[in-house]
């Protein structure tokens, strides 16, 4: 078994040499066609384009890989292909090689890992589950990055999460527990050992005697109480899940899905999938009121509205509590991405946005406060009072804003302000009724973006071509057409 493993893995790693010295200048899409010839000796040729596909959807749909559709942009530099496939293979426990070999490609086609549409909680294999509802915990050791009455908060707080949602009880125990947790580093005794900063954070057991419900953390990691990685309470809250008896979940919004995503801990509500998974073994919370929580918005749901939208260098940006889709002008292709994955201290709900092209920056806002972004890194000095803008006290949020020619539009209630980019001021005379200036646009805006000489306004399921030389709706449609639906 090992020297099979050490056996092929010396093969490939010569056949990787050799493709990397001859060929370093070709594109990804040779490359994998030769990794996954060398894997699969004699596969037909349909064989070989369907395993490339496998991997460029799995790296893109789990591991950021940005999204292709042409030839031209299929081409991703190497690196960033065997980056990513070694954060696939360490994540699953594999060989870490860089290379779609069989075992990566085997583990691809998993079905829990890579259908797109059964977004679901999953039950782990034989269904364990704890024979009773009142268990204890203990916490063996501390993290030194943390003072001990942060780690029981924290730790405290991701009990809580599951006991809220479910008929469990737990109790903090001196002695011997059902679920124990401690920090532990490398090789810890239990065949599974942690691999230093960043990779693998944590793992635990499932529901049994023993070792089982057992949570450990990887001690070589920076944990947090905050936004940076990474925030304890959310991996324990996460941990816990499997002690409990969950496996991972394919929803993205879900604490069980495989990759660490911040939520900010203070308002932090157990995602519905989650909900659904614990009840599923457990049954349905004691208390009189079955709690709910956030479920993933799909892009196609004909209910769904957005919470603002702004353009940033080509790209349309679709914002919707802890999400936002990204739609590619040429491609048109849409992913839906978490804010905390681009910008870890913004809060979910942003309400607001607009891009300044002439200053290269997007401002989003979210009651008073408004941040400036460059690119995707946020600027210094930033969350802001929107007073800075010169509204008065009694405007408390911003519905939509938009700027064109130097002016930004925004939109509160049935009224909106203009202000002067140049100036930095808002301009007399304001604000103005929405349906005066801009009619056919009836009710309160939701969002509101430009392209070419259109204002986009979104108003519940709907949206707005306003033309902005002809002073008047054009077009009046589905909002999720943006989001490639019918
Ligand atoms: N533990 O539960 C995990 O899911 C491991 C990988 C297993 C293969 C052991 C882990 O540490 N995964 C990373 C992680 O962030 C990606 N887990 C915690 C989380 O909050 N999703
Ligand atoms: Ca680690
Ligand atoms: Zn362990
Ligand atoms: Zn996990």
């Amino acid at each position: 078994m090992l020297t099979r493993g050490a056996d092929r893995k010396a093969r490939q790693g010569g056949a990787w040499r050799k493709a990397m010295s001859s060929l370093q200048m070709l594109p990804l899409l040779l490359l994998l066609h030769m990794q996954l010839s060398k894997a699969f000796p004699l596969p037909p040729q349909h064989n070989e384009e369907k395993n490339i596909k496998i991997v460029q959807n799995y790296l893109e749909k789990f591991y950021q890989l940005p999204k292709s559709r042409s030839q031209s942009t299929r081409m991703h530099s190497n690196s960033v292909i065997v980056e990513k496939l070694k954060e696939m293979q360490q994540f699953f426990g594999l060989n870490v090689t860089g290379k779609p070999n069989e075992e990566t490609l085997e583990m691809m086609q998993k079905p829990r890992c890579g259908v797109p549409d059964s977004r679901e909680f999953m039950l782990t294999p034989g269904n364990p589950k704890w024979p009773h509802n009142n268990l204890t915990y203990r916490i063996i050791n501390y993290t030194p990055q943390l003072s001990q009455a942060d780690v029981e908060a924290a730790i405290k707080k991701a009990l809580q999460v599951w006991s809220d949602a479910s008929p469990l009880k737990f109790t903090i125990s001196q002695g011997k527990a059902d679920i124990n947790f401690a920090f532990v580093q490398r090789v810890h005794g239990d065949n599974s050992p942690f691999d230093g900063p960043n990779g693998i954070l944590a793992h635990a057991f499932q529901p049994g005697q023993g070792i089982g419900g057992d949570v450990h953390f990887d001690a070589e990691e920076t944990w947090t109480k905050t936004y940076k990685n990474y925030n304890l309470f959310l991996v324990a809250a996460h941990e816990l899940g499997h002690s409990l008896g969950l496996s991972h979940s394919s929803d993205p919004g879900a604490l069980m899905y495989p990759n660490y995503a911040f939520s900010d801990p203070s308002t932090y509500s157990l995602p519905q999938d989650d909900i659904n998974g614990i009840q599923a073994i457990y049954g349905p919370s004691d208390s009189p009121v079955q709690p709910t929580g956030p479920s993933t918005p799909t892009a196609c749901d004909p209910r769904l509205t957005f919470d603002a939208i702004t353009t940033l260098r080509g790209e349309i940006l679709f914002f919707k509590d802890k999400y936002f889709w990204r739609r590619h002008p040429q491609l048109q292709s849409v992913d839906l991405s978490f804010i905390s994955l681009f910008w870890p201290s913004l809060p979910s709900g942003i309400q607001a946005a607009y891009e300044d092209v002439d200053r290269d920056l997007v401002f989003l806002f979210k009651g008073n406060q408004y941040w400036a972004l460059s690119g995707y890194d946020i600027q210094q000095g930033y969350p802001k009072d929107i007073s800075d803008y010169g509204f008065p006290s009694n405007v408390r949020a911003i519905d939509a804003a938009v700027s064109y020619r130097a002016k930004t539009y925004f939109f509160v209630n049935d009224q909106f302000w203009r202000y002067d980019n140049q100036r930095q001021s808002m301009e007399p005379g304001y604000p103005k009724s929405i349906a005066s200036t801009f009619q056919g646009i009836e009710s309160r805006v939701d969002a509101v973006f430009q392209q070419n000489h259109f204002f986009l306004f979104f108003s519940g399921r709907r949206y707005y071509a306003f033309d902005l030389n002809g002073r008047r709706v054009t077009r009046v449609d589905r909002s999720i057409r943006w989001l490639n639906c019918r």
